[in-house]
């Protein structure tokens, strides 16, 4: 029978490789290694690049972290780099970059380099910015000769039809001293909530095993002393979140203290409150993003002022609370943006620390259209701390100003003006 399996299989080159390398069963391993080996050369040779980032945010590219090692699980040869250390072996079949957005590093730049360097390799663009690329972009791209792939590379590279996130390997060691940037993982991919200003890209939430959490979670605490669960909401899953607790208290991890998360005001409840008690989080970050109900609405936030206000004063008996704020979103008036000041000063008491981003409308989102319909005013994208959209009747310095004075209420706080900001 098994025989008859494998002869069928390599019938067909991609089922062959598939038989033999997708992990499905603990019994597989054996096979990869005896034939694996033999085959492993002639495969596909894939280079992962990391384009620069000028933001001082800059940050660990989890999207290459984690592709890397699956695709390398699968049989497939992998490297990965920095831009600025691009390699000069010309060997490989497959340049990938992996893009947040156009924003921040002079991304053309970068890309007429890459192709410069490697004139005959096939170049494709995936990540975040596949998804929201503005349809000039795509122009500029093929001038370049540079492919666009908007799905997950796990599915692309690999026979798979679903991502097995049971089994998702840990980061590889190698690569993260070659991408390390600072302290973000991620223990799941997704978010129950479909805000208009986001681009959630995944249909549901899905969870990486606890292993393989805290392997992550360990590589980065030998580099720095906290770690960032960038997750879109950690704490939607008690036992998750939980048993990744208990695994670092089995290893001797001390992760009390030395985290920090994004909560989402819908899901505090007892479990989220028990959660925070035991993580003892430096702080958590909550999305207010306006403190008027109906931009909220328009947001699709689904929360509201009242529950603001009820909220944050429960959470911050429990840890510091880093408020994010955005203005400037469609329909977005002086009376909005009068009721988010008011709010935020309401909530000073409660909130350790507000970050005000300026309202990015991102090609294909809800609120790029809502952007379009209302007839605001769209500049030059760059980052959220300048101004990329006016809404109709406001002005820039109507933006900046209310940014500012939402900002300035800051300096009477304690915490954050003992850390650097890089650090937040
Ligand atoms: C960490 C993070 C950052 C980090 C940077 C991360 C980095 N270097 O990779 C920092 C803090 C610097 C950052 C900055 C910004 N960010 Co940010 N960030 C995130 C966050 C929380 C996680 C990103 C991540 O790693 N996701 C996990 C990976 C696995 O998912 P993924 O990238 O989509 O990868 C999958 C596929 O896209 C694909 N893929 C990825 N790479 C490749 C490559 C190839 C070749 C192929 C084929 C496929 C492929 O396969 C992957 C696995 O399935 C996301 C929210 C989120 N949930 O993703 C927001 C998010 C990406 N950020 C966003 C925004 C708006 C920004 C900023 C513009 C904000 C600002 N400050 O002004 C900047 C832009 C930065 C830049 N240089 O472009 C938005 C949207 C961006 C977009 N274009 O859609 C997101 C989605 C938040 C949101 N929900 O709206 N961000
Ligand atoms: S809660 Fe956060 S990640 Fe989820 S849809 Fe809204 S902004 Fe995006």
């Amino acid at each position: 029978m098994f025989i008859y399996e494998v002869l069928s299989a390599c019938l067909n080159m991609k089922k062959f490789i598939k038989y033999f390398f997708y992990i499905k069963k603990n019994k597989y391993y054996l096979r990869i290694y005896l034939f694996g080996i033999c085959i492993y050369n002639s495969l596909k040779r894939v280079l992962f690049i990391n384009p620069e980032n000028h933001f001082f945010e800059e940050s660990n590219p989890i999207a290459i972290l984690d592709i890397a090692q699956y695709l390398r699980y699968r049989g497939i040869k992998v490297d990965v780099c920095e831009y600025k250390n691009l390699p000069i072996s010309s060997q490989y079949d497959l340049i990938g970059i992996s893009c947040v957005s156009s924003y921040g590093g002079e991304i053309f730049n970068q890309l007429e380099k890459i192709r410069k360097n490697f004139p005959f390799s096939k170049i494709v663009i995936g990540g975040k910015w596949s998804t929201t690329m503005l349809p000039e972009d795509k122009i500029k791209l093929k001038t370049l000769n540079i492919n666009v792939e908007i799905n997950k590379a796990e599915l692309v590279y690999t026979g798979d039809e679903k991502i097995d996130f049971k089994k998702y390997p840990s980061w590889n060691k190698k690569d993260f001293d070659i991408l390390y940037k600072r302290d973000q993982i991620m223990t799941s991919r997704g978010c129950p909530f479909n805000c208009n200003f986001c681009n959630n890209t995944e249909e549901k939430i899905n969870y990486f095993s606890v292993k393989r959490t805290v392997d992550n979670i360990e590589l980065v605490l030998q580099k720095r002393e906290n770690v960032y669960f960038v997750d879109d909401v950690f704490v939607t899953n008690f036992e998750h979140a939980k048993s990744i607790y208990d695994e670092c208290k089995r290893r001797n991890i001390n992760i009390e203290n030395h985290n920090h998360f994004f909560v989402h005001l819908n899901t505090v409840n007892e479990n989220t409150i028990k959660l925070i008690q035991l993580y003892k989080p430096n702080f958590i970050e909550v999305g207010i993003e306006s403190g008027d109900d109906r931009i909220l609405k328009l947001m699709n936030k689904k929360t509201s002022t009242d529950k603001i206000r009820k909220t944050l004063p429960l959470l911050s008996k429990y840890t510091q609370i880093y408020a994010l704020w955005i203005v400037g979103y469609p329909y977005e008036t002086i009376e909005s943006l009068e009721n988010s000041y008011k709010l935020a000063v309401e909530m000073q008491q409660y909130i350790e620390f507000s970050w005000v981003s300026h309202y990015i409308p991102l090609f294909g989102t809800e609120g790029y259209k809502m952007a379009k319909e209302s007839g605001g005013q769209f500049l030059e994208i760059s980052n959220n701390k300048t101004i990329s959209f006016i809404p109709k009747g406001l002005t820039s310095n109507t933006l900046i100003e209310y940014r500012k004075r939402i900002m300035e209420l800051n300096k009477s706080n304690y915490y954050f003006k003992k850390c650097k900001m890089e650090d937040i």
